[in-house]
């Protein structure tokens, strides 16, 4: 994708007044844009495709893929990025210590638990996603002094990446245009004058990729909220932001209460809105061994993802050999997109029906006992027609009874999703809608049942329940106050969405990100590139060269830190980290290989030292915690709950599962005491005439905004990311024919439009007015302004998109 020659900003003025907060759609500035064609981005025709994944000339391809997941193209995949990163002895040595119960690290792949029955639990995409850690290749100062911040501007992000692991701390030098050596010294000196500088400290915003430790999330709110704010975005306003508040509002938890073995007694899972064969691939272990025990699993996407049908267990290597097929599926609902919400609600209005004559359709005694509001959301049902029911799901109601039946049948039900779910304006409603249909069931409180949502970065979970928070509760923060004697604010910091229009307006003048790839994961780059640039100071913690560290501040630091698999040595010795999977299990994770450079620091010596730095006088002893994380582990056993004993239970061989109220049946974290129903009305998910819903997802060869070529395995696609799927209908009546350039355009909530030419459309069988696309070169289209007001997240899976083809 070529960037900067072709675009058309918006213009420079940042209307509203610093300080009043009303987040982007109340901007006036964006407001004074409506109905104008704001940025313009091409993707290089001529100059080969790739969008941000390597260029190439090298002819593209889209070929309907039918072999099982995780097969033989796997195994091939593991070996070819072993060899390319030249690590085949290294890299495989390594591999086999991860996600082991008795040791080795935990593989920041995904957030998918470690399956303490299986001796080598690991996946092709967990490899891949390691090997891109281990490279031999090294980013050095020699690099820095060879070439200008401008001219690494027009690198793709793959060259950026590819350069290798960071080696020392650098600072950006306006004068000369280049990254320049800088002892962690003057670092930690500069990150702590700048901030004592400020005003406010709310004019400083704390970012957090969801792959920090629990030990370093910890040690980095505190610093923050001794500074002063709670503005601590994180990558979980992108994703399940949704699935927190819809939980903690319908159950007290902002968490599933279902763990691994639950998925394994269940005797119907729901998969919903997840590409598993790409994004949690060990998924397709318990997805096989349910099917293998009679389970049933129905998956609900727009696409028919490559896990769905069947799967070649991956770490059963035997098997793999033998290319012996496991059943992954017993029912396949092609939902519209933004449509779950109308297809939940028809099972439930099924299942209500069915009660006039069936006692034990719906199970009275769990919800007089649990819940809340069952009667209004009887009446919501019995108000919602089939009609609007079948209109807004895109599923039939046949379909929809043969759901329902599947689950009048079902005693033990678990309801699982992801981005799909998640990433759309009524996000919140939808995962309600999700709990109210377990509730109907009594499938809550225990073995087997539940809801489920799958978590992305691998310590995501973590990041949230060791205080990683813009709205902390006032229970959290009184306990901070106590233990560490502070001050700290009550009122909520800013997220993702508002710290970018918050730097944008110039009240944010510093940014840290601990981990990540801001500018390129978050929506509308061109905005957010223009916000970055205005910044005092830019501080990136990182492993590798990305697009964050290149559009800089006044000042822009790269601090480099030791990665997952990397042995973390302080004064005490030998340390090791904790992280928290998507089923709140905690497990620690001592990293085995040799630094990548000897003057690396670990994340938490990192932070002790920006903290110092910016907090002199503090009594805090940041020094302790980064000398030895077992006493961090100590005060952290203080504060949060579930964490009792945290030094000795860590060590423990699996780890230890946090105690979870609602779990046990116990509500009364709720607002009422009990299980709350939600009755939201259905929202309207039809874009309008001549429109279509955009969604924007991961291919197999990525880890998000990390691309490690341009192929897309069982989506059939070769050697291209600029391209958008769409039904071979839309594509009739609009006269474009596969491989042909088309234009797309979207309009936001605000009337704004933004483009991406020279994309190149192929037939999929998708729904009728829905196309799809890779992230993160499509958020391009996705305005600041786009997000949902139920969760602030990005709509990232529902752009409405004008698709034309290119004379
Ligand atoms: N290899 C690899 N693993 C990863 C990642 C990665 O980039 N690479 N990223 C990690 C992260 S941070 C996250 S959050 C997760 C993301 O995991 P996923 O949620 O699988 O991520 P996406 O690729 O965005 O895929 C979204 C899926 O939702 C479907 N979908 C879209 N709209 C709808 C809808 O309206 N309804 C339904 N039911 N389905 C819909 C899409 O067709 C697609 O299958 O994966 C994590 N794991
Ligand atoms: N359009 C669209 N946009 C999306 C999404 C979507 O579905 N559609 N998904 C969203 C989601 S779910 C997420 S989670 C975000 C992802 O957003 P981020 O988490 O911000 O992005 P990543 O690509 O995961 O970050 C990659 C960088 O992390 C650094 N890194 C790697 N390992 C380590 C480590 O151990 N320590 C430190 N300090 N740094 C490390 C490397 O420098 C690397 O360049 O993107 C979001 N953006
Ligand atoms: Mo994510």
């Amino acid at each position: 994708m070529t960037v900067h020659p072709h675009v058309r900003g918006q213009s420079d003025e940042t209307a509203s007044a610093p300080g009043a907060h009303k987040g982007p759609l109340g901007s006036s500035y964006l407001r004074g844009l409506t109905g104008q064609l704001v940025t313009e981005w091409n993707a290089d025709g001529e100059e080969g495709q790739g969008g941000y994944g390597p260029r190439t000339h090298r002819p593209f391809s889209h070929k309907a893929y039918h072999h099982p997941a995780a097969g033989y193209g796997a195994a091939l995949s593991v070996s070819q990025v072993l060899a390319k990163e030249r690590e085949p002895i290294e890299g495989a040595r390594s591999i086999f210590t991860m996600n082991q119960t008795d040791g080795g690290f935990d593989c920041p792949g995904c957030a998918w638990p470690d399956d303490p029955d299986v001796s080598m639990d690991i996946c092709e995409n967990g490899i891949k996603h390691v090997t891109w850690e281990m490279t031999p290749k090294r980013t050095t100062r020699e690099f820095f002094a060879k070439h200008s911040v401008t001219e690494l501007e027009s690198w793709t992000d793959h060259d950026l990446e590819k350069v290798g692991r960071l080696t020392e701390p650098m600072s950006y030098d306006a004068e000369s245009d280049h990254y320049i050596p800088i002892t962690w010294e003057d670092a930690f000196a500069m990150v702590g004058d700048t901030l004592r500088g400020l005003d406010s400290p709310h004019e400083a915003t704390f970012y957090t990729s969801g792959r920090l430790s629990n030990e370093a999330t910890f040690l980095y709110q505190l610093w923050a909220r001794e500074f002063g704010t709670n503005n601590l975005p994180d990558c979980s306003n992108m994703c399940h932001e949704a699935s927190g508040r819809a939980l903690t509002a319908s159950l007290g938890t902002g968490k599933g209460t279902a763990d691994l073995n639950d998925w394994l007694q269940a005797d119907l899972l729901f998969v919903m809105g997840v590409n598993a064969g790409s994004n949690a691939p060990r998924m397709l272990t318990a997805l096989a061994e349910a099917e293998r025990k009679g389970t049933k699993i129905v998956h609900i996407n727009p696409i028919i993802e490559g896990a769905t049908n069947g799967t070649i267990v991956p770490h059963e290597i035997d098997q793999m050999m033998m290319a012996k097929v496991t059943r992954t599926s017993s029912l396949n609902l092609q939902v519209r997109p933004g449509g779950d919400m109308a297809l939940m609600r028809g099972i439930g209005k099924r299942l209500v029906e069915l009660s006039e004559n069936d006692p034990e359709a719906i199970d009275h005694a769990f919800l007089e006992e649990y819940t809340h509001d069952f009667e209004a959301y009887r009446t919501l049902v019995d108000q919602t027609s089939w009609e609007d029911i079948e209109e807004q799901s895109g599923v039939s109601k046949g379909q929809i009874m043969q759901l329902a039946n599947l689950y009048r049948e079902s005693n033990k039900t678990l309801i699982s999703w992801c981005l799909g779910v998640s990433q759309h304006e009524h996000g919140v409603d939808t995962v309600r809608e999700i709990v109210n249909l377990l509730m109907l069931r009594g499938n809550l409180g225990k073995n087997g049942v539940g809801p489920s949502p799958v978590r992305g970065h691998s310590n995501v979970q973590g990041n949230r329940t060791c205080g990683i928070d813009h709205r902390p509760s006032k229970d959290f923060i009184e306990k901070i106050n106590n233990v560490f004697g502070l001050n700290a604010p009550t009122e909520h910091g800013l997220d993702t969405v508002s710290s970018i229009e918050a730097m944008h307006e110039g009240s944010v003048k510093v940014f840290v990100s601990l981990g990540g790839n801001f500018v390129r994961a978050v929506p509308d780059p061109e905005y957010t590139e223009r916000a970055m640039r205005k910044l005092d100071l830019n501080v990136q913690v990182s492993t590798k060269l990305n697009r964050s560290h290149i559009v800089h501040g006044k000042k822009s630091l790269i601090l480099p830190c030791l990665g997952r698999s990397e042995k973390d040595v302080q004064a005490s010795g030998e340390q090791c980290v904790s992280a928290e999977d998507a089923m709140s299990m905690v497990h620690a994770s001592f990293g085995m290989k040799k630094p990548a450079s000897p003057h690396l620091l670990s994340e938490m010596a990192i932070l002790g030292g920006m903290a110092r730095a910016t907090l002199p006088d503090s009594t805090t002893p940041f020094e302790k915690y980064v000398d030895n994380y077992d006493e961090i582990r100590d005060v952290m056993a203080e504060v949060l709950p579930g964490f009792e004993n945290f030094n000795e239970r860590v060590r423990q061989p699996a780890g230890f599962r946090i105690y979870q109220a609602a779990r046990e049946l116990d509500f009364s974290k709720t607002p009422t005491g009990r299980a709350n129903f939600s009755t939201a009305e259905l929202p309207q998910v039809d874009p309008g005439e001549g429109k279509l819903v955009l969604q924007t997802m991961r291919s197999h060869d990525q880890w998000n905004t990390t691309i490690y070529s341009n192929n897309d395995r069982y989506r059939g696609i070769k050697n291209i990311r600029t391209l958008v799927f769409m039904n071979p209908d839309d594509m009739r009546a609009r006269g474009i024919q596969e491989g042909d350039f088309v234009s797309i355009t979207s309009t936001s909530k605000l009337g704004i439009m933004r483009r991406l030419n020279k994309y190149r459309a192929f037939a999929k069988d998708i729904p009728q007015g829905s196309a799809a696309g890779y992230m993160p070169e499509m958020n391009v289209l996705i305005g600041i302004e786009d997000y949902s007001t139920q969760s602030e997240q990005p709509l990232m899976k529902s752009q409405h998109v004008t698709i034309e083809l290119e004379k």
